[in-house]
């Protein structure tokens, strides 16, 4: 299966994918998905917001055990990140027939389009649209740097920009959700351990920080006559790190525009996002308020827009404990259950319906970079993982 995916989106160059919602590299991977479902014989569909579902079994039914995640990426990303629980899906399907295991419950495979926001802005569009957290008007409004919006995309793609939206009948046939990543942080390295259960996601969110100061000649100014945006932004991402170290949060200013963009005049404007993160919401609020007032100690004017916030989500109503248990009893080791400050489509649908989520180790910790990597052994042992998951909840 990795044979297919592996090259699609890929920079040769950085080793890199880019492979962004609704472009060209995006409906490669969905052709992938759909060849995928079809050579098991699994009935493949397209949902009102893009996001594709293969069906062992009669949706109808009910009570579907789902697993899967998503395959865009951020721009260079890693070739784990999302993929590696689509692959792992399919490969634990392989593994239950394998096993001459039959589900008395349906079984899906699903691939969340958009999860990375890497064009648009906003992570987990697909999934956030079919469980109610992104409305039509809201999507209509989000656009990417040519200034596309999201349902444009969508309808240049070939899908009904009309139809976009809620979809609660299709998520009351879902059961429960596990999905698979690839661990983005070292826990398991450190643990020595092949496969891990999300105990929570932290709170996250982004923020658009506008430094607005006083566009002028950058060889006649002189310092004190200067009202630099620059200068404030740069001061700003440095007090946002001193204060979320303090805090045990994460703080990152990771996206830049600069109006006029020239070397030798002062800009005007100093667009920056901040991505910010932390154990619990009220680290949160008090890390991004710390950076705010720092942002605003220099003298010129800054807006800041709140554009996206997910609040910790907590994995222990859902199947967490059934999960650690039936992993514990064909392993001769404790399953860690550990927490994760990535946002993933998990954390939109455990809103919904029943969620859990697996971990699979990364030797590096390193990911939303060419450097991400995964053993082929820890993926062996995440299929597995996710097989007894499935066998567990859907074959018994
Ligand atoms: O940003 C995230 O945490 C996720 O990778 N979308
Ligand atoms: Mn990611
Ligand atoms: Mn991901
Ligand atoms: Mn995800």
């Amino acid at each position: 299966m990795w044979a297919d995916l592996r090259p699609i989106g890929r920079d040769a160059r950085t080793g890199g994918y880019r492979r962004f919602a609704w472009t060209g590299a995006d409906a490669d991977c969905r052709a992938w998905f759909r060849d995928q479902a079809r050579a098991r014989g699994l009935a493949f569909e397209v949902d009102r917001n893009g996001n594709q579902w293969a069906w062992l079994g009669d949706p109808a039914a009910g009570d579907a055990v789902v697993t899967g995640s998503h395959l865009d990426s951020v721009p260079d990303g890693g070739a784990f990140d999302g993929p590696l629980g689509v692959v792992s899906a399919f490969a634990a399907l392989d593994e239950l027939a394998r096993r001459g295991a039959t589900p008395r419950r349906p079984v899906a495979v699903v691939n969340f389009g958009d999860e990375e926001g890497a064009r648009f802005g906003l992570a987990c569009a697909g999934s956030r649209l079919t469980a109610g957290r992104l409305t039509p008007e809201r999507a209509a409004e989000l656009r990417d740097a040519d200034g596309i919006s999201l349902p444009q995309a969508m309808e240049r793609a070939g899908y009904d920009p009309a139809a976009i939206g809620p979809d609660d009948e299709r998520l009351a046939r879902v059961g429960v959700f596990v999905e698979l990543h690839v661990e983005q942080g070292r826990f398991l390295a450190d643990t020595e351990s092949p496969v891990g259960v999300a105990s929570a996601i932290w709170p996250h969110g982004r923020w658009r920080f506008d430094f607005r100061g006083e566009a002028n000649h950058a060889g006649t100014t002189r310092v004190e006559d200067r009202r630099d945006p620059m200068l404030a932004y740069a001061a700003t991402v440095l007090a946002a790190r001193e204060r979320a170290a303090a805090a045990g949060a994460l703080a990152t200013f990771g996206k830049l525009a600069v109006e006029p963009n020239g070397v030798n005049a002062i800009p005007s404007l100093v667009r920056a996002w901040l991505d910010s993160r932390a154990p619990d919401e009220p680290t949160l609020a008090e890390v991004v308020e710390g950076i705010e007032r720092a942002a605003r100690e220099h003298g010129i004017d800054v807006d800041v827009t709140r554009e996206s916030f997910t609040p910790v989500v907590e994995f222990a109503h859902g199947p967490r404990e059934e999960i650690v248990r039936l992993l514990a009893e064909r392993r001769p080791y404790d399953v860690p259950v550990l927490p994760t400050g990535a946002g993933h489509d998990a954390g939109i649908l455990a809103a919904r319906v029943p969620t859990a989520m697996l971990f699979v180790r990364n030797p590096t910790g390193v990911s939303h970079s060419p450097a991400e990597h995964a053993r082929e052994d820890d993926c062996a042992a995440g299929v597995e993982a996710l097989a007894d998951v499935l066998e567990g909840l859907a074959c018994r």
